[in-house]
């Protein structure tokens, strides 16, 4: 069972959103999500294969190529697929886990069954489509267990695997009733990449406590030093199995495309423009992300709200844009947290808007990139505070547009982004007073000390500028390759 793929790329989902119209025509739109922004450029340079499921439980297409020159490989997910093991297990037992547990996880034996099932279902695919001695790149929470099931049916093959949401302290992971099977299925890779060398430690941690028999362990992981597109440190920390194989374990923080926003950046008339339409505040600030809880959206409207109360921001003169795409709609704490987020929006116009004139525009929609790159360009002041991201590329992205130094980014500490944007606002976003305070002094500062504002907003520019979405890639992929050479020759 082998197909004639080098290289292939595994996610939960392929990098497009299908629509198929009456007569059956089908259109493809790219559909928005860390993973898909980060991987699509990579793929498209090396002309990869994808496997994904195409997000419909309806009939699935062949495998068909994008005008990017990818080859997509769709997986066949039912109807109860994706409530098991989608919804179920993956965004309500691992997602709020390895947020430690915003939410309680609910650990639940069918969804479990399901899980196995699926990824099972996604190793078989990715070695029909794999050829021999291929480099496979398994992402994500989701497919766990593919590594593992793929070192059993393909040995030949060279796995990397990279985990896009933070992995929990070894206490909170003990939990899981499955923790054994999912530690056995990662430890199947060759590589295994984290976002944060805290995230890699906990791993490490991890599996000197779980599963005794599972082996030693040697070095610590640390952050690969990367400088220019080719120097790569070695993997410091590896893991020797029971089976005697070694399993390297890193941190590869992920980034963005710097080239595209920079490409797509809006002229300073369409800024102007933007802020026009939102009535020239003098202050306005923003909030992009997924409606997660994880993501905080209802603590910084709250604490807007009691800024304006506090009058420490002026009502009169400062707009708030949330724009929340909706994700996960029909999970239980999904909807609390959008019902919650809606309220407080129509709370606070109540309070603080006028006719016509409203101090938080709320959009609870996907928007184009260009669309996206206008607001962030034309954004004072960037609110993002998750209680926990693996990195949040939301800050990135703000901070790119701002090449020229203006705006303010007020950031959780508990972000990813957060090691690498130190020169941001950084607030605890389980502290009211703090989101508030930073979300003051980001506005005073950017009115009354606008050189120190603009000397911090150049340094977060120049951190994102040097270590864009291409570096993060060639980094774990440059680790895999050197491992594919020492292992197959
Ligand atoms: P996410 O939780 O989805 O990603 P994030 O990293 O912020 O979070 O990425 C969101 C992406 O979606 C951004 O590129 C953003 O531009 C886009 N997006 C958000 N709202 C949008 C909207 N309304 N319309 C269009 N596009 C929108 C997961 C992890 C993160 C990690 C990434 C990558 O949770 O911690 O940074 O994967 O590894």
């Amino acid at each position: 069972m082998s197909g004639d793929n080098t290289f292939v790329v595994v996610a939960n989902r392929l990098p497009v959103d299908i629509s198929v119209a009456a007569d059956g025509t089908r259109t493809f739109s790219p559909s928005p999500g860390g993973l898909v922004t980060a991987l699509s450029p990579v793929l498209e340079r090396q002309q990869g294969c994808w496997v994904g499921w195409p997000g419909t439980v309806e009939e699935v297409p062949e495998p068909f190529y994008t005008d990017g020159g990818v080859l997509l490989h769709p997986v066949a997910l039912n109807a109860h697929d994706f409530e098991a093991f989608y919804e179920g297990f993956s965004n309500a037992t691992l997602w709020p886990l390895y947020h430690d547990l915003i939410v309680p996880p609910i650990y639940d034996r069918e969804w479990w069954v399901s899980y196995r099932e699926v990824n099972l279902k996604f190793a078989h695919e990715v070695a029909e489509v794999a050829a021999e001695g291929a480099i496979v790149w398994v992402q994500d929470y989701q497919l766990q267990l593919v590594p593992g099931i793929l070192r059993q049916i393909r040995p030949d093959l060279t796995i990397g695997f990279f985990l896009h949401i933070p992995f929990p302290s070894p206490d909170l992971f003990r939990q899981l009733p499955w923790r054994e099977e999912i530690v056995r299925g990662l430890l199947g890779a060759d590589l295994l990449g984290f976002h944060l060398v805290s995230s890699a430690t906990n791993f490490l941690d991890l599996t000197r406590e779980v599963a005794g028999g599972i082996g030693s362990h040697t070095g610590q992981p640390d952050e690969l030093e990367v400088s220019g597109q080719a120097s790569v440190r070695e993997v410091t920390a590896h893991i020797t199995t029971n089976d005697n194989r070694e399993v390297g374990v890193a941190s590869f923080p992920i980034s963005i495309d710097v080239d595209e926003v920079l490409g797509l950046l809006p002229t300073p008339e369409k800024v102007a423009e933007v802020r026009h339409d939102l009535g020239d505040p003098q202050t306005l600030i923003l909030g992009v992300d997924r409606l997660d809880y994880t993501k905080g959206i209802l603590q910084r409207l709250l604490a807007f709200e009691e800024l304006l109360e506090a009058e420490a921001l002026d009502a009169s003169n400062t707009v708030l844009v949330q724009v929340a795409t909706p994700s996960r709609e029909r999970i239980d704490h999904y909807k609390r947290t959008r019902s919650q987020v809606e309220e407080a929006v129509g709370r606070i116009n109540g309070r603080f808007g006028s006719l016509g004139k409203p101090v938080v525009h709320y959009h609870h929609q996907s928007l184009s990139k260009k669309a996206l790159l206008e607001l962030y360009s034309a954004a004072d002041i960037m609110l993002v505070t998750p209680f926990k991201d693996g990195m949040n590329l939301v800050a990135k992205e703000y901070v790119a547009c701002h090449g020229d130094g203006s705006g303010a980014l007020v950031l959780s500490e508990f972000a990813g982004a957060a090691h690498e944007l130190s020169e941001a606002f950084l607030c605890n976003p389980f502290d009211m007073e703090s989101i508030k305070r930073q979300l003051s002094n980001a506005a005073t500062m950017l009115q009354a000390d606008p050189e120190t504002a603009a000397r911090r907003m150049n340094a977060l520019h120049e951190q994102v500028i040097e270590h864009d979405v291409n570096l993060w890639a060639s980094s774990f992929l440059g680790c895999l390759h050197d491992i594919h050479a020492e292992t197959k020759h």
